[in-house]
């Protein structure tokens, strides 16, 4: 492999272990909870040549056909963020999907000797990307983490809405609109981990970069790892202004329509 590529796919991991970091001391990584995926089959070369037969093959229960072939950093099941921390590489995984996109083997684990699985919500990270591969995004990176603020929002009916919540999102903070500017898409409470709620999150991920999902956490795609999480913690600073105004016994007011459309006209 070019060593320009070797370089990019260890600075990757790098900014995942930050990012993992940074979800852990946020308090939105509890025990194992969160994942993290990135598509790098653009940074791994044809003539990376290992010897597939010896790491055991997993059969998925969907085909992911434009994943077929490619390789992917997935965290691991069961894992901790402030492990993956500290330490990337004993708690992810590299992946390599066959040739039809049905089944994948661990590549970054010893030969025969896997320790650990990749993370329970594989079918939502993999229906992503495999949307992203179809169109050819530059989107690469995948987060799940359970953002107490965004959560929290999800607790109250009225916020189960998509137009309720961007309007709080967009009226609590200019830079939202800036940097999320297709807000968040709402998924109803689904079961985690299931085929169902990675169908409904990739629907809602047609017109927006972040899935907020009911009662659980939300779910972003970004170009690189800082810039997705980046995406989260704005939403989650507008949700903590608008919850310190009601804690103050105060209704915020938001930003105006014409304020809105100042930002979009000079920013956008
Ligand atoms: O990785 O967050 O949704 C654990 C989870 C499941
Ligand atoms: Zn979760």
């Amino acid at each position: 492999m070019e060593i320009q590529k070797i370089k990019r796919v260890r600075k990757i991991i790098f900014e995942v272990s930050e990012v993992a970091d940074y979800l852990w001391q946020r308090g939105w990584a509890e025990r194992n909870a969160g994942n993290i995926s990135v598509n790098i089959n653009h940074l791994i070369n044809d003539d990376f040549k290992i010897k597939l037969n010896d790491y055991p093959s997993y059969k998925l229960s969907k085909t992911y056909p434009a994943l077929a072939g490619m390789y992917l950093f997935v965290t691991g099941t069961g894992k901790r963020m402030r492990d993956l921390a500290k330490d990337p590489l004993k708690n992810a995984l590299i992946i390599k999907m066959n040739s039809e996109g049905s089944a994948y083997r661990i590549i970054s684990q010893k030969k025969r000797g896997h320790k650990f699985l990749p993370t329970s919500e594989l079918p939502t990270h993999l229906l992503i990307h495999n949307k992203l591969a179809e169109s050819n995004s530059s989107n690469k990176v995948v987060i799940h983490t359970h953002t107490n603020e965004l959560v929290a929002l999800t607790q109250i009916r009225e916020y189960c809405n998509e137009e309720k919540l961007n309007k709080l999102f967009f009226g609590m903070h200019p830079e939202t609109i800036i940097f999320v500017p297709r807000g968040v898409g709402f998924v109803e409470y689904s079961m985690p981990g299931s085929e169902d709620i990675a169908d409904k999150t990739v629907k809602v991920l047609e017109n927006h970069d972040v899935a907020l999902w009911e009662k659980h956490g939300v779910f972003a795609v970004g170009e690189s790892v800082p810039d997705t999480f980046d995406m989260i913690d704005i939403l989650a600073k507008s949700a903590r202004i608008f919850f310190m105004c009601k804690s103050a016994g105060y209704e915020p007011e938001g930003l105006s329509e014409t304020e809105l459309s100042r930002l979009i006209s000079t920013f956008l």
